[in-house]
């Protein structure tokens, strides 16, 4: 029987436990560039079997938020390059998070000032964060417009280059595709957010095609056993919801199974909330059973209020893999932690985005 802390195969990446550092934005990246702290900040936490990055941008137009970080300059390539050096001295592996904000975003931070991008002219009911004045606020996201169906093929190639330099020239050991919490890809698959009627709306297959042309182009681009998934069902994070996510999800994990991936990683309930919504329910174990009987080998990552008793169920019962987030930001040895049952530093919500080494890189290890 398995354990947090046995070593476990993910695709190619060899994970010393299952105790995976969930993506966690900071927006500690002025010009979307990873600063001399990132370093850091990532290898402190290198004792996680996988650590996986804040999300991080392909391209201008998939920012949404001030200062988090980017794929797409050398500047911030380079940067990246010091964090996966720093993380892989310490014996540890690390993915990065290629995100796409879609209509979560702010013309401020758009190319030349333009409107976001959505599958369809939608507003979010959500905020992003800006920075005015060093002070981190809420603020209104733009009316985005929606994506001519043209422009699909430059996005979907942006993924793939954006994961080839992250891999190639940042030394990141894979990739995630961020494909959950209301984000571009969520907003296609969702006919909450997506009321498109070309190849790219409509049917389950039609919202699927976006999310799954770039899991193809990615998995091309670096390798499928290098790349893994986040999907997050039923979130009401960002204002998205689908009328019927059973079938969607279903059908999106079928057509995953085709593809050889190193993992697939699941939001069970609202991100960073409960864990069940009573009138969002949906079946995580038949999602699962469903992959598994369409062929799909990737690793199964669980995420979302996890504490040790809960991770430990969740192996028991077959997950492969379980993302922590806040505990490991107030604790870097959150792995020796849980093995040695030592109590967990509490958080400091005030320092989470934005800032310097406060709250980022100054929470203590034990002795
Ligand atoms: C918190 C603040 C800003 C962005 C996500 C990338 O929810 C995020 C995010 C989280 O996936």
């Amino acid at each position: 029987m398995s354990t947090l802390f046995d070593p476990v195969q993910a695709g190619d990446l060899k994970l010393a436990n299952r105790i995976v550092m969930a993506p966690l934005t900071r927006n500690r990246s002025p010009n979307a560039i990873p600063t001399a702290l990132a370093p850091t900040y990532y290898a402190q936490r290198a004792s996680a079997g996988l650590l996986i990055t804040e999300a991080t941008a392909i391209s201008q137009q998939g920012q949404g938020y001030a200062d988090v970080p980017g794929l797409y300059g050398t500047e911030q390539l380079d940067g990246w390059k010091k964090v996966t050096d720093a993380v892989h001295a310490q014996g540890g592996k690390i993915v990065v998070q290629l995100w796409h904000v879609g209509r979560v975003s702010h013309t401020s931070l758009q190319p030349g000032n333009g409107q976001p991008v959505a599958p369809s002219a939608i507003t979010a009911k959500t905020k992003t964060v800006l920075i005015h004045d060093g002070v981190p606020t809420f603020t209104e996201t733009s009316e985005p417009r929606a994506l001519d169906a043209g422009e699909i093929p430059g996005i979907v190639h942006g993924f793939a280059t954006a994961a080839r330099n992250a891999v190639e020239t940042a030394g990141f050991d894979g990739v995630e595709i961020h494909g959950a919490n209301g984000y571009l890809l969520d907003q296609f698959l969702k006919d909450g957010s997506n009321q498109r009627s070309d190849d790219y709306g409509g049917s389950i297959e039609n919202r699927a095609r976006f999310l799954l042309e770039i899991t193809r182009a990615v998995a091309d681009a670096v390798g499928a056993r290098r790349t893994g998934i986040r999907l997050s069902p039923v979130t009401p994070a960002n204002d998205v919801h689908d009328s019927n996510p059973q079938p969607l999800f279903t059908y999106v994990v079928k057509e995953l199974a085709k593809l050889d991936l190193a993992y697939i990683h699941i939001i069970e309930g609202a991100t960073g909330g409960p864990r069940e919504i009573a009138d969002r329910p949906f079946d995580y174990e038949a999602l699962k059973a469903a992959y598994r009987e369409a062929g799909g080998k990737a690793a199964w990552m669980v995420n979302n209020g996890y504490d040790r008793p809960l991770a430990e169920e969740a192996v028991k019962e077959g997950d492969d893999l379980v993302a922590f987030g806040k505990p490991f930001i107030s604790n870097p040895d959150l792995v020796r932690r849980l093995r040695e049952h030592a109590p967990l530093n509490e958080l400091d919500k005030a320092t989470l985005y934005g800032g310097g080494a406060k709250g980022y890189t100054d929470y203590p290890a034990l002795a």
